[in-house]
């Protein structure tokens, strides 16, 4: 039977906003997130992460779950607003919330379970975004962020060693300040609010994200690295595109779609400079690295980390510059569907896909992937007891395909890839769609707390068992 490489690394993924909740204890001030889901309107059940899973007060329980999974490594992100709350570099930092993430690292250690830390999961500091504008504000924002980074090299990187800037910095980008639905909610609407402008800010954001995380990195590799011998990168978000028809115009549509979505912020990090078409289709709308920042960006990342779910078929017609202008559909020519419906309506199971995309980008950037996150919402699945959710097919027959590609891209493929984290260990706060939302392989009743496995967990368990 084919396996994958001794040194293969697996396990779950969760976010501080997602999961912790306590959201106004031990110190910790608000994010964005906080801010924005008091908003009226914007989340779908109109909840927010104050208890989320309770996971700040059930970490032991959480890690527990992990050891029974017999995971190897846990990925999960630090509440920015627990360690500094105000945000800055001139702010004080917590040593409560300094102290929670230790003892959650030290307890994974004590397990044999390797954490993967993720310095930025969306939750901005409240306290930057109002004092300069958060993110829109990039020669503030670079050296905050910076700062935050070194005090968590400081506090954690003696025994962490892997570390991921930011998560999906289109989604920062374009969710919070072009589509207004993700916080801080910018949308040019302007008969909602915040008001912003839709049209520059998304790049401007997207701008700093980048130069803050070439920074961090910078700052890692040359004052960190050397005695922590640890490793540090970026999680970018991509689906695979694929050609609707095999017409030249739906090739070209699609490999416009990867170069403006994706290669936003893989080409500045892996190639150096945005790409031609994100050029061409922004224009001066789009900010330029100095030198010196395209020296920081290029090659920022010593691994590509991969947050993938779901395949979408392209062809002209697209409405959405953010995704390049390409329209996209899960529906055939012939009027199939692609794979199974999740109860997301961006999101159907498709394979193939994965096995395609992970030969696309190692073929192109060139770097080791780490799978970041991966994974399914079951239709109807908040409406079922606990007991009915824990037989979780549709989830499971998803990691079913998807670990079927995985193993073909890195056995027959020859990709190089070093790990695969599904989304998520909990059923958890699923940002604008609250908690209507279930990602979880463990089942999570809000009214109790309880958490209860299903299938597909215990499919991942045996798969990687029988695999590594
Ligand atoms: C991940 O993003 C997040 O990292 C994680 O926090 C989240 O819980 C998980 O997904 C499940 O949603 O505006 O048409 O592009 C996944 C990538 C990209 C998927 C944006 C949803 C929104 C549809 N996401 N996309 S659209």
């Amino acid at each position: 039977m084919a396996k994958l490489s001794k040194d293969f690394t697996w396990g779950f993924a969760t976010a501080s906003y997602q999961i912790e909740g306590a959201y106004n204890e031990d110190g910790r001030a608000d994010s964005i997130w906080d801010t924005f889901t008091r908003l009226p309107g914007k989340i779908a059940d109109a909840s927010s992460g104050e208890v989320a899973t309770d996971s700040y007060h059930r970490w032991e329980e959480d890690v527990a779950l992990l050891k029974q999974y017999n995971v190897k490594a846990y990925r999960f992100s630090l509440s920015w607003s627990r360690i500094i709350p105000i945000g800055g570099r001139g702010d004080p930092v917590n040593k409560e919330g300094v102290a929670f993430y230790r003892r959650l690292c030290e307890k994974l250690l004590e397990n044999g379970i390797t954490p993967y830390l993720t310095l930025y999961h969306w939750d901005l500091p409240q306290g930057l975004h109002d004092r300069y504008g958060g993110w829109l504000n990039k020669e503030e924002i670079v050296q905050d962020y910076v700062n935050y980074a070194k005090v968590c090299y400081e506090a954690f990187g003696d025994i962490v060693k892997y570390w991921i800037t930011h998560n999906e910095p289109w989604c920062i980008s374009v969710l919070g300040y072009g589509k207004g639905v993700f916080a801080p909610g910018h949308t040019s609407d302007r008969k909602r609010s915040p008001v912003g402008d839709t049209s520059t800010e998304p790049y401007i954001v997207a701008h700093s994200a980048i130069i803050a995380h070439g920074y961090a990195v910078k700052l890692y590799r040359e004052q960190y690295q050397p005695k922590q011998g640890g490793t540090i990168g970026i999680t970018l978000d991509s689906s695979w595109f694929e050609p609707y028809t095999n017409s030249q115009e739906n090739i070209d549509v699609a490999e416009r779609a990867f170069d403006v979505r994706l290669g936003w912020f893989a080409h500045p990090i892996y190639l150096g400079d945005y790409p031609e078409a994100l050029k061409k289709l922004v224009g001066s709308r789009l900010p330029k690295f100095t030198a010196e920042e395209l020296a920081v960006v290029k090659g920022s990342s010593d691994f590509f980390g991969l947050n993938h779910y779901t395949t979408h078929l392209v062809q002209e017609g697209g409405d959405d510059e953010f995704n390049g202008f390409a329209k996209q559909t899960h529906k055939r020519p012939d009027g199939t569907d692609l794979g199974t419906q999740a109860d997301v309506n961006w999101l159907q199971t498709y394979g193939p896909g994965f096995r395609k995309l992970l030969g696309y980008i190692y073929k192109k950037y060139g770097k080791p992937i780490i799978i970041t996150e991966s994974g399914f919402a079951v239709k109807n699945e908040n409406s079922l007891t606990a007991e009915q959710a824990v037989a979780d097919k549709d989830r499971q027959e998803y990691y079913e395909d998807y670990t079927k590609a995985l193993l073909q891209a890195a056995t027959e493929d020859g990709v190089d890839i070093k790990g695969y984290f599904a989304w998520s260990l909990l059923d958890n706060f699923e940002w604008a769609e609250g908690y209507k939302i279930r990602f979880g392989v463990t089942h999570v009743d809000y009214k109790t707390q309880k958490r209860t496995p299903k299938n597909s967990a215990r499919f991942l368990t045996k798969w990687f068992n029988e695999h590594i």
